[in-house]
C-alpha cells in the first residue's frame, strides 16, 4: 500500500486492496504510520490479515535481533510507546461499540489508569536507558583519553558497513585481535555499535565504529534508538558515509545520513560508495567493494593520510632495539618502510609533531612534512 494520509483510505481504495488479496497474504503493511483508529478500521475491513505499519515492522525486526542491554531496553520502550498510542484507539472502538452512558465514564477512568501505568513504566525504562548510555559514555571517554584516531561507519541498513569492518580486521597485523562482527544480507543486521582496533602493517592504527543501519523516513521514536549511533559520529575523527551503489537511491541515502547528523562537521565527512562490483560509478569519491581487500586498502591509505597529516617524515638508519621502541608508540609513530641491512636497518617513519623526541631514535638522513 502506498503512503496515504490516515483516515483518507476511501471505499474505492479498500476494494482495490481487497481485490489484490488472496489466501497467501497474511500481513498488510502501510508505509505511513497508522493512527489507532485507522488501524482498527483497517483491521475490521481485513479480518484475515494482520495490519501493520512500517514502524511496527521495523520494531519487530529490532525485537528479534536485539541482544545488548541497551538495544533490548530500546525495544521495550518502543513497544510501550506503541501500546500507549493504541490505548486511545481501543477506547474509541469501545465507545463506538455502544460503551456509552455509565460505561462510558468507567471506560474513561480505565483509560486514565492505563495511561498513567504506561507512563510510569516508560519513565522507568527511560531511566535505565539513560544509565546504560552513561556507562557507554564512560567507556568512550576512556577511549578518548587513549586518543585513538576513530573512524565511524554510517549508512543505510545493508550498505555493507559490517562487511567493510570485517575486511579491515582481516588486514590486521598477524597476532592482533580480529573478532569479526555479524554481517548478513538482511536489514538491521547490526543493532548495536561495535568498536574494533585496526592495525594494518605500515599504516597508522585506528578504531572503527560500526553503527546501526539507518532507514529513510524514520519515525521519531526510532530516532531515539539511533542516539548511540549519532553519539559515535560526534566522537569520531572521520565519519565514513557508506553508500550502497547497487541501489538506485544513492542521493537519498546520503541525504538520509546527513538528516540524522545535521551538525556533522563537513571536514570529518568522507563519502565512500560501496559494492562497486555491482555498479561501475563515475565519481570523484572513493568507490570500493567491502568484500575486496585490495580496494579496502585504498580506504586505509585515505584514512592514514587524514590521520597523519602534519606528521614529520623521517628517513634514516636504526638498530633493532630502536625499531622495537618505535613500534611501541602506536599512532604517534608510523613505520612506513623497513629494510633489514647486515648490521643496521633502513627505516622510514611518520612521527607526530608533538613527539619530536622520537626522531632521535633514527640516525636521520632526511626530514620532511607529511
Ligand atoms: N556484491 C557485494 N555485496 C556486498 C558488498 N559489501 C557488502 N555486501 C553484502 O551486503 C549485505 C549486507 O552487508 P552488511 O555488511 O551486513 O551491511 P550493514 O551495512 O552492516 O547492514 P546493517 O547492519 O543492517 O546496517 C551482505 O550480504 C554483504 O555480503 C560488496 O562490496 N559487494
Ligand atoms: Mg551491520
Amino acid at each position: 500500500m502506498r503512503s496515504r494520509k490516515p483516515g483518507l483510505l476511501g471505499q474505492g481504495k479498500l476494494k482495490e486492496i481487497q481485490a489484490a488479496l488472496d489466501e497467501r497474504v497474511t500481513h498488510i503493511v502501510t508505509l505511513q504510520t497508522l493512527s489507532p483508529n485507522d488501524r482498527i478500521l483497517l483491521q475490521e475491513y481485513f479480518p484475515n490479515q494482520l495490519i501493520m505499519d512500517k514502524f511496527e515492522v521495523v520494531v519487530s525486526i529490532f525485537e528479534r535481533r536485539a541482544s545488548s542491554t541497551l538495544s533490548m531496553l530500546q525495544v521495550k520502550l518502543l513497544r510501550l510507546q506503541m501500546e500507549y498510542a493504541n490505548l486511545a484507539g481501543s477506547y474509541e472502538s469501545f465507545s463506538r461499540e455502544g460503551g456509552g452512558g455509565k460505561n462510558r465514564g468507567q471506560g474513561e477512568q480505565q483509560l486514565q489508569i492505563d495511561r498513567r501505568h504506561l507512563q510510569r513504566r516508560m519513565g522507568e525504562v527511560r531511566d535505565k536507558i539513560e544509565k546504560e548510555h552513561k556507562k557507554n559514555t564512560l567507556i568512550s571517554d576512556r577511549r578518548q583519553k587513549n586518543s585513538m584516531y576513530t573512524v565511524a561507519l554510517v549508512g543505510y541498513t545493508n550498505a555493507g558497513k559490517s562487511t567493510l569492518l570485517n575486511t579491515l580486521l582481516a588486514l590486521n597485523k598477524p597476532g592482533k585481535p580480529n573478532k569479526m562482527v555479524e554481517s548478513k544480507n538482511q536489514v538491521f543486521s547490526s543493532l548495536d555499535t561495535a568498536t574494533r582496533r585496526i592495525e594494518v602493517p605500515f599504516y597508522a592504527p585506528f578504531l572503527v565504529v560500526d553503527t546501526v543501519g539507518l532507514i529513510h523516513d524514520c519515525p521519531p521514536e526510532l530516532v531515539e534508538s539511533f542516539k548511540t549511533t549519532m553519539r559515535s559520529l560526534d566522537e569520531a575523527d572521520t565519519v565514513i558515509a557508506l553508500i550502497d551503489a547497487s541501489r538506485s537511491d544513492m542521493q537519498a541515502q546520503l541525504e538520509t545520513i546527513l538528516s540524522y547528523a545535521p551538525a556533522l562537521d563537513e571536514d570529518k565527512l568522507m563519502i565512500v560508495f560501496n559494492k562497486n562490483d555491482l555498479n561501475d560509478l563515475d565519481t570523484t569519491h572513493l568507490t570500493i567493494s567491502a568484500k575486496d581487500p585490495q580496494s579496502v586498502m585504498e580506504l586505509v591509505r585515505l584514512i592514514d593520510k587524514r590521520q597523519t597529516q602534519g606528521y614529520i617524515v623521517v628517513k634514516g638508519e636504526c638498530d633493532e632495539d630502536q625499531v622495537a621502541q618505535l613500534f611501541q608508540e602506536g599512532s604517534d609513530c608510523v613505520i612506513t618502510k623497513l629494510i633489514k641491512g647486515t648490521d643496521t636497518m633502513y627505516c622510514e617513519a611518520k612521527i607526530a609533531p608533538h613527539r619530536k623526541d622520537l626522531m632521535s631514535l633514527i640516525i636521520t638522513q632526511s626530514v620532511q612534512r607529511s
